[in-house]
């Protein structure tokens, strides 16, 4: 049996939500959770008392960027990813199986691993289901992930099942190898992926894979790769549904609200996305009443907060004026201050759906909020 790291407090009466905790070697983590995205062991403009002060008790970083630089040997030296950034709450490192296959660069699947070609420098490299449990046992995640593949919207079903089949041998040896530096005294949790593409039939194999494999905890992987919103509602759903209850699920790679609060009107536990941070880079922020862009004209002599329900220190101390002003002149501040207010955003949205799942209320608080959020400001 695979160490119990997931304790459900409350399942709401009126879907299939449900808060909980999960115990990492960091500390625990209340659940739904968001965890922002730093891929390079940093989340892009922000700091790391930003981050602690908004409240995360994870953040999500990238096997793949942080072995090709700074590389394994430097973090390594600094003992842990979390002493190389200074983060002392919980990371989360993706395996690069998504990462090697968004790159444009050479790559190459074989049952070994993958080959592929570094988009820094073209240099060749090959990661293994081995070598990405490495990497990460040396980062010293908190929760580690499989090398996985994962395949794009619209292809075919023997497609499918062959990158099926290739991240099903991956798992047991992932498996194995995080077994062994479990042995040596490593402490974090390795998560498997359930893949299988649009396919009922290889997401019901993939599912079977994934629970006989025993892991703490379960992702869903290879939702939220161009297919229309539709088809991944009822991939979500149907995933879902063929997962135990006792383990925390993470469907990867999502972030805006209405995918985020589809996710926990599923149970799901967690999730992740660089969209808050990279659509605040390009000055667009959330708001109760949609997204809206800073550089609208609207927004000139508009000296109101950005949301005016918003707590967050930019709302209480910025106007929309002032914000426009620092995107049209392209200053750093803008970034800086448009990312803390969407994740801050996006926290303060997982809190109140905690607080409508204690009260058997999610589903309720769903619809209303997102009602809301599609009127769109004018
Ligand atoms: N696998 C891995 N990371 C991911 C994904 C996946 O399928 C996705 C898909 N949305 C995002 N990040 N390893
Ligand atoms: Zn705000």
């Amino acid at each position: 049996m695979a160490e119990k790291i997931f304790s459900i407090n409350h399942s709401d009466a009126s879907c299939g939500a449900r808060t909980g905790t999960l115990v990492l070697p960091h500390g625990t983590v209340s659940t739904p959770v968001f965890m922002p995205v730093g891929t390079n062991a940093t989340v892009k403009a922000l700091t790391r008392e930003d981050l602690a002060e908004i409240g995360f008790e994870i953040i999500l970083s990238n096997t793949y960027h942080l072995y090709l630089r700074p590389g394994t040997e430097v973090i390594g030296a600094a003992g842990s990813l979390h002493r190389f950034m200074n983060w002392d709450r919980n990371i989360l490192t993706d395996s690069g199986g998504f990462q090697v296959f968004s790159l444009p660069q050479f790559r190459k699947i074989t049952d070994a691993g993958v080959r592929f070609r570094s988009h820094i420098d073209g240099s060749y490299h090959e990661l293994t289901p081995e070598k990405v449990v490495e990497i990460q046992t040396t980062l010293n995640s908190d929760i580690q992930m499989q090398l996985d593949v994962c395949s794009d919207w619209g292809i075919d079903e023997k497609s499918a099942r062959k990158a099926l089949d290739t991240t099903d041998l991956w798992l047991g040896r992932a498996k194995r190898a995080w077994d062994e530096a479990a042995e040596k005294g490593y402490r974090g949790k390795l998560f498997a992926i359930v893949q299988g593409n649009f396919y009922r039939n290889l997401r019901t194999r993939s599912a079977e894979t994934v629970i006989e494999a025993d892991t703490p905890g379960i992702a869903i992987g290879g939702l939220s790769v161009g297919e229309p919103y539709d088809v991944f509602r009822e991939y979500l759903a149907f995933t879902a549904a063929l997962l135990p209850r006792e383990k925390p699920r993470y469907v990867m790679g999502i972030g805006t609200p209405e995918y985020i609060l589809d996710a926990i009107e599923q149970g799901i536990d967690m999730f992740d996305c660089v969209f808050p941070t990279r659509t605040g880079r390009n000055g667009h922020v959330f708001t109760r009443r949609g997204t809206f862009a800073l550089k609208k004209a609207e927004n000139r002599l508009d000296f109101g907060p950005i949301d005016a329900e918003c707590q967050c220190k930019v709302c209480r101390q910025y106007s929309r004026a002032y914000l426009r002003h620092l995107f049209k002149t392209q200053e750093i501040l803008c970034s800086m201050l448009a990312s803390y207010h969407n994740l801050y955003f996006l926290h303060d949205l997982v809190l109140h759906a905690r607080n409508a799942i204690e009260q058997d209320g999610f589903a309720d608080f769903k619809k209303s909020f997102l009602s809301r959020y599609k009127e769109k400001e004018a």
